[in-house]
């Protein structure tokens, strides 16, 4: 039973900005108030829920929801890490990757795309008109343009002036996407042109009629190595849905999220017993454990979703946020976070 679970300590945010913190208890009806309901990460995730709400509101269906939802920031020129405008490769190659799974565990996934504003749209056909689940590159590409997606050029002025600035140094790492002060001291150098470099949208949905799925974009981190793969289109690492047990997504440095298989250690974790905060807080005590101090200047962030509804986060680092949209809310939350 899952009465009065108090939920995260989490700290509200209003949609108009950070507030005081304040502790959410969320009492999951099982079946009732908690369907439909959608999650995804970061403060971006609000706008993303609105175009998936638009569907799970009028009985739709969850995989038809993740879709629309994660195609919000995708196509948003002002987001540089999903996506169209997404900061490019270290040879200035905007490459996206991409992956969808639905309440069949049927998935698709596109990794290193380029050329395409909607990645999600085309692994989602991978996931439908293939007997393939993961297409990459140049192969992904043609098989979006023979389906009927049209060229783009990704790189924006304005990301294309990120990276030239960027250039300039050469210097590649990763940066802790904090949004508080309080953890501004492990924030790592600055990316000229922007204080972040990477930040992905996981999308977690559940229907009217009781069924999951689950999306996950990202343009990766920012300046990497050109046909690097982050955590995001690996299902199990960036993206996983169980329809018995639950979802969860992840976001950070994708690198740490592979090597623990981390949104499927979270669903095995809470097909074990655990909530889906403690499941998450798990899955990043491993990261941590594995290397306490390389773990100071890492962020990974993992959401996740049981399948009544009930929902929890936990991060490394402090600033993870991440959206929740139900018939009752429409909300940002902070996660809670190892350091
Ligand atoms: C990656 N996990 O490519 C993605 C990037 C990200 O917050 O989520 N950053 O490794």
């Amino acid at each position: 039973m899952f009465n009065r679970r108090k939920f995260l300590q989490s700290s509200v945010l209003a949609s108009t900005g950070w507030m005081m913190k304040d502790h959410l208890e969320f009492t999951p009806k099982k079946g009732i108030a908690t369907k439909p309901i959608v999650i995804s990460t970061w403060n971006f995730g609000k706008a993303a829920n609105a175009g998936a709400w638009e569907v799970l509101s009028k009985q739709g269906r969850a995989l038809d929801a993740v879709e629309a939802g994660v195609k919000i920031p995708e196509a948003d020129p002002n987001n540089h890490s999903v996506g169209y405008a997404g900061l490019p490769d270290r040879d200035g190659h905007v490459t996206l990757d991409a992956c969808i799974m639905d309440e069949k565990s049927n998935c698709g996934s596109v990794m290193c795309l380029e050329h395409i504003v909607h990645p999600i749209s085309v692994a989602r056909m991978v996931m439908e008109k293939t007997p393939h689940i993961i297409l990459v590159g140049e192969g992904a590409l043609q098989f979006a343009l023979a389906n009927g997606f049209s060229k783009t050029n990704l790189l924006t002025p304005e990301s294309e002036k990120m990276w030239k600035d960027w250039l300039k140094s050469s210097n590649y790492q990763p940066v802790i996407n904090t949004e508080n002060k309080a953890s501004a001291s492990v924030r790592m150098a600055p990316v000229p042109g922007g204080p972040f470099n990477h930040d992905t949208i996981g999308m977690l949905a559940l229907d009217a009629s009781g069924n999951m799925s689950g999306a996950c974009t990202t343009s990766g981190l920012a300046y990497k190595m050109h046909g690097r793969v982050g955590d995001s289109p690996v299902i199990g690492a960036g993206l996983f849905v169980d329809n018995e047990v639950g979802a969860a997504t992840s976001t950070g440095v994708g690198e740490e999220v592979i090597r623990i298989s981390g949104s499927h250690l979270v669903v095995e974790l809470m097909r074990q017993g655990a909530t889906p905060g403690d499941a998450c807080k798990k899955a990043v005590e491993r990261i941590v454990k594995r290397d306490p101090e390389k773990a100071k200047g890492l962020q990974v962030g993992f959401l996740a979703m049981r399948n009544d509804g009930s929902y929890g986060a936990f991060c490394i680092q402090k600033g993870f946020t991440y959206a929740v949209r139900t018939s009752a809310e429409d909300k940002i939350y902070e996660s809670e976070s190892w350091i």
